[in-house]
């Protein structure tokens, strides 16, 4: 089925959200091999749309002997949940982002030094070359695999209730939900912000109920998990760019036969980079369906956040908590920074 025609159909409820799953043929045997993925994001976002081609290849290209079975959505748990369930073995893929992997591996958050990349091009440059090699070979150290192509999550934007955000001195005192990691809470705190680390399966609701006034993602994240309902205004602040890490349990992947490792290997980097182009294409409309939608945007300069950010000695205190080599590795791909 094609992108388009699925959406469409996703649109209507003729395929109900989350029952894509169970909506495919099954084969009449259970696979050899049955693999669970679990996820934090709803089935509309392209991480799944993509992710439920790699199923269909893969069941396809095993002949049925192996089977993706998709857990999307936070069905499984929150972020901290599937990262503990991933390492265990008691699921075998989880697509964390890289803010969250810090928690366990605090080398993974560099991407997300704040102002870091000025665009895609240094991103993928950068994820695909030698700073993703060092952030995968040290995840590989805890027991994760971590396949070759990070899928995009976007460049972070803030949203908030009560006012909007048009510079950095904005951010005083705001009560803003950040993910589950290190990096977020500090990067926000030198902004003198008032952050507080929720899981993704809790933003909609804490922004409800007002237990938070604002939260930061990119904006593919805000339209398809609604964000707009229960918040008013965007600032288009690229404070960080995210994006998500293909995991496995390394034990139970390499435990699988040779030619089954390929055919997944290959359906999810290739899913993987179509997924970067689905977002690409999404952000050139997003922001204009989030307007028509209620949000109203502003577009605050990033001098006087990175200025901030240097003055609390936000990027003098990540240097050393990444490294020399770590942080080296950023800045030959996105020039000095501290
Ligand atoms: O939790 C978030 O904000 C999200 C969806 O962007 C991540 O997975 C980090």
């Amino acid at each position: 089925m094609s992108l388009s025609r699925r959406r469409a159909l996703q649109a209507l409820s003729i395929i109900p959200a989350a029952g894509l799953i169970g909506a495919l043929p099954r084969p009449a045997r259970a696979a050899e091999f049955s693999l669970k993925y679990g996820n934090n994001l709803p089935m509309t976002h392209p991480l799944n749309i993509r992710a439920q081609e790699a199923a269909e290849r893969i069941a396809r290209e095993s002949k049925g002997r192996a089977e993706l079975a998709i857990f999307p959505n936070n069905q499984l748990g929150g972020d901290t949940d599937m990262l503990a369930q991933v390492r265990s073995g008691a699921i075998n893929f989880f697509t964390p982002s890289a803010l969250v992997v810090a928690t366990l591996v605090p080398v993974a958050a560099i991407n997300a030094v704040g102002f870091a990349f000025a665009d895609y091009d240094q991103v993928w440059k950068a994820m695909d070359g030698s700073l993703g090699a060092h952030v995968r070979a040290a995840m590989a150290k805890v027991g994760l695999y971590a396949f070759e192509k990070m899928w995009d999550n976007g460049f972070r934007q803030i949203t908030s209730g009560a006012k909007p955000i048009e510079s950095a001195k904005d951010m005083d005192g705001l009560k803003i939900r950040v993910p589950v990691s290190p990096l977020s809470i500090s990067m926000f705190k030198a902004l003198s912000a008032s952050p507080t680390s929720l899981q993704f399966s809790e933003v909609y609701s804490s922004l409800q109920t007002r237990i938070v006034d604002a939260q930061e993602n990119p904006l593919p994240i805000i339209q398809v998990a609604k964000l707009y309902e229960v918040q008013k205004y965007c600032a288009i602040s690229n404070h960080i760019w995210d994006g998500f890490w293909f995991v496995a349990n390394g034990r139970a992947f390499d435990a699988l036969p040779a030619d089954i490792k390929a055919i997944v290997s290959n359906a999810i980097n290739d899913a993987g980079l179509k997924q970067r182009e689905d977002i690409k294409a999404f952000n050139a409309t997003v922001q204009a369906d989030l307007q028509a939608k209620g949000l109203a945007f502003s577009k605050p300069t990033p001098d006087s956040f990175r200025a901030k950010l240097r003055d609390a000695g936000f990027y003098g205190e990540w240097k050393g908590r990444f490294g020399e080599e770590a942080w080296g590795l950023l800045e030959s791909a996105v020039g000095k920074l501290a």
